[in-house]
């Protein structure tokens, strides 16, 4: 058997010069410009124009896309690392991007024809114009197949009708992909098309804000469309092919949100290290009690194994590989560890982590929602099965 020689590099766990300098430039932006704003965006429930305004001088808009469209062309892996600084800030801000990039300019980016991206990806880059995903409705959330939105075509238009529910940043986007039934017979197979819609064009109205838990400065409403005509080239790759689009589509919304866990989840471990080491009780630090180290190793630990599986998920997606069982499984781990992760930082900080100025339980109630956008944890679990016993 001939020998077999693994050296340091056979695998790399470095991430690239660039990546590195990526992250220390949007950890200074977080820290800078985001951080002060926090209790500004918790209070009015709005993130202030200036703030959007920045992150669209840091091109923060088009991260993920082609530089041809003025995008970063950072990778997948690339904008999971720029995830994870973002999951430090707000998650106002995380959401904000998230909805635009992740998924809503993304099912463009993917499937569009070269007209359609050449026609709206620059603005989109650019932030100049915000986009969402327009999916679930109110008799079809973890059931995507089964949405009721129909487009019937005439000539060259299609004509819209129907209600999206809980659409993240409906309230400010310029545009949307919608999901709609245009062959009722077919299903999931060939019946549903992804449109490029135009949000303040006639026959589209807007819900008022849903009134949340948390993640107070992010909105979702309700989009309304009432007979709401869409070009017919406005069709986001081939008509039937929608549901193909929307699930690759959330495979690349699922990695990133598991990127934005990890980088919440670790700050929540630095603030619990510090607090351990300052707070004294019984006449020495709390990080002296063993209770305590338990649940710093263990939230280091799942962070750890929570990073891992984010970037390898990230480097099968930019092999160009298929990832959606490792989005599933990060989605799933990732957002189930970032919700017992703030738990075990609230604990640690005691009565302190209850009040509002340790900005623990802000994170503690925007978390919760992770185990269930973009796909709820059970649904993850009905991938990762599924792809098991295929
Ligand atoms: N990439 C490419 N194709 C995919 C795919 C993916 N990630 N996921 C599914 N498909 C294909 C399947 O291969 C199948 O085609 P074939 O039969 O030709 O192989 C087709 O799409 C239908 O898939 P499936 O049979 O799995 O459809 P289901 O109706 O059973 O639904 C789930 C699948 C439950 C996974 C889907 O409805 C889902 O993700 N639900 C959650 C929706 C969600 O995340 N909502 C959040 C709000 S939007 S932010």
């Amino acid at each position: 058997m001939t020998a077999v020689v693994s050296t340091p590099d056979a695998l790399n766990f470095e991430l690239p010069e660039e990546l590195k300098l990526l992250k220390r430039s949007l950890r200074e932006f977080v820290e800078k410009e985001l951080w002060p704003l926090t209790d500004e965006v918790e209070s009015s429930d709005e993130i202030p124009a200036s703030a959007i305004g920045k992150m669209r001088e840091m091109g923060l808009f088009g991260l993920p896309f082609a530089e041809e469209y003025g995008g970063a062309g950072i990778g997948e892996l690339g904008y999971c690392v720029a995830l994870e600084e973002f999951g430090r800030a707000s998650a106002a801000f995380s959401n904000l991007l998230g909805a635009h990039c992740s998924i809503g300019a993304m099912a463009l980016h993917l499937d569009g024809t070269k007209d359609l991206k050449d026609r709206y990806m620059p603005q989109l880059c650019s932030g100049e114009k915000l986009a969402c995903f327009a999916l679930s409705e109110p008799g079809a959330g973890s059931d995507a197949a089964n949405i009721s939105t129909t487009a019937r075509r005439d000539g060259d238009i299609y004509m819209l009708a129907g209600v999206k529910h809980f659409i993240t940043s409906g309230d400010i986007a310029d545009f949307a992909t919608v999901f709609a039934v245009t062959d009722p017979a077919l299903g999931a197979r060939g019946g549903i098309t992804a449109f490029w819609v135009d949000l303040n064009g006639p026959g589209v109205k807007r819900g008022p804000k849903d009134r949340k838990m948390g993640l107070y400065g992010s909105h979702t409403c309700e989009l309304i469309f009432e007979e709401a005509k869409v070009p017919a080239d406005h069709v986001i790759g081939k008509v039937g092919s929608g549901f193909i689009t929307a699930m690759k589509t959330l495979d690349m919304g699922r990695l990133s949100l598991a990127a934005g866990c990890v980088g919440s989840s670790q700050f929540m471990l630095e603030k619990s290290i510090v607090y351990a080491k300052e707070r004294i009780q019984f006449g020495k630090p709390i990080g002296k009690q063993q209770a305590v180290q338990f649940m710093l190793a263990d939230m280091a630990t799942e962070i750890y194994a929570a990073r891992n599986m984010v970037y390898h998920g990230a480097w099968k997606a930019d092999r160009g590989e298929r990832f959606s069982l490792e989005a599933a499984m990060a989605k799933r781990y990732c957002s189930d560890m970032a919700i017992q992760v703030v738990d075990r930082a609230l604990q640690i900080h005691g009565g302190s982590g209850f009040m509002k100025e340790t900005g623990i339980e802000r994170v503690y109630r925007d978390s919760r929602i992770l185990a269930i956008y973009e796909g709820t944890n059970e649904i993850q679990r009905m991938i990762i099965a599924e792809e098991l016993l295929r």
